[in-house]
This record gives C-alpha cells, structure tokens and sequence, in this order.
C-alpha cells in the first residue's frame, strides 16, 4: 500500500489534517509547499488540487482535498472507533454537525470580521451566521465540558478546535471567553498538537 502523502504549507489549514495525522499516529509522506514560491500552482500540484489550494491528501486511489473532508476520511479509515463515530452510533449526527460547523459556519464568519467585510447582509442569502452568533453558539455548546461532545476527544475538535484557536490568537476576532479559551488551552496541550506547533 502507498504511503499517504499530505500536502502541506505553513501557515495553512494544513495545520488540521497535519494534527490529526499525529494524532492517529500515521505514516506519511509529508509534501510541505511553499506559498510564496507559488508551489501550490505547479502543473504537479494542479492535477492534485484543481484549485491550487492546500491541504490535500492522496491515499491509494483517494483524492481528497476540503480539510473537513480529509478530517473525516482519515478519522474513519483509520480510527473510527475512537476519533470519529461510526455510523449508526447515537453521538454521530452531533459528531458530523461540529466537524462541518467550524469550517462552514465559523470560520467565514471570523474572516469577514477580521477583514472588516459585510457579506451577503440581510439577504437572507449568508450561509453562515454573524460572528457574534457563532461565538454564542460555540460559548453554550463548550460550556461545562471538555471536549464539544463531552468528555471524548475526536476529529470534531481537531477542526473545531484549530478554528477557534485561529479566531482567538491568530486573527483574533473572538472575544478572550474563559470558555473557548480553557477549551483551546486544553486542547494545546495535546502531544500530537505540540509536535505541529514545533513546525510552526
Ligand atoms: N475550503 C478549503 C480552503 C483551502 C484554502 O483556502 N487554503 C489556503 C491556505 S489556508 C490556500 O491554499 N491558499 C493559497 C491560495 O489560495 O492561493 C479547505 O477547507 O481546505
């Protein structure tokens, strides 16, 4: 079988399926592209990413780009009885909801705050809610646990987890809440975590 390759950059959403790997504790190839120097633009990297857009990840016949996506993949392959919930299990609608919440719903809402940026407005039209809103959100589902499905750690908080720590230290928009910020504390402090944030 063909080692996984993981396309990379730092500072991307790399970091996510870069967690997610040490902590499944996979062997992979690790393909760091540089943004600058435009590799994420080659004719080699398009015919992996169409878009041209880090992270992707090849495993055997699998093309899988969309960090959620890569999250959920490898969770399930890999480790489903402990990162992920299979289908069929009572927690596994809850699981899918936070996994595709962060991406989908929260972090468009941190980058149109931090870039000052309106979007679709009271169209009726914005799949994603005001920032204020999402925090809330966020602020009552973490409340009084550990992990955002209790007191089990899986690939929900890898990605909720990088999406809150991006909103909160790397473009902070979201306010310093003792509740999102003990849930990253605690999450940082993952060993698999500290083995990226040395690639940092
Ligand atoms: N929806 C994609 C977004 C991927 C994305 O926008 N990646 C950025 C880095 S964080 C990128 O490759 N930017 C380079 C570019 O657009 O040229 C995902 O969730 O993986």
């Amino acid at each position: 079988m063909a080692k996984i390759q993981f396309y990379h950059a730092v500072p991307s959403r790399g970091f996510v399926v870069h967690w997610l790997l040490e902590e499944l504790g996979l062997d992979y190839e690790l393909n760091c592209l540089d943004l600058e120097a435009q590799e994420h633009k080659t004719p080699e990297y398009l015919a992996v990413n169409p878009l041209g857009k880090v992270p992707a990840l090849v495993h055997d016949t699998s093309v899988l780009t969309e960090t959620a996506a890569i999250c959920l993949y490898l969770a399930e392959t890999f480790d489903s009885g402990r990162l992920a919930f299979p289908v069929g299990h009572a927690d596994r609608g809850a699981f899918l909801r936070w996994l595709f919440f962060a991406p989908v719903t929260a972090e468009p809402s941190i980058i149109m705050s931090a870039l000052g940026q309106q979007g679709a407005g009271d169209s009726g039209y914005q799949p994603f809610a005001d920032l204020s809103e999402v925090t809330q959100v966020m602020i009552a589902s973490l409340s009084g646990r550990d992990f955002i499905l209790g007191d089990r750690f899986t690939a929900a908080d890898v990605m909720l987890g990088s999406t809150i720590n991006w909103g909160l230290n790397l473009m902070p928009v979201l306010p310093q809440h003792p509740v999102l910020v003990d849930y990253w504390a605690r999450l940082a402090q993952r060993p698999a975590w500290q083995v990226v944030q040395a690639t940092m």
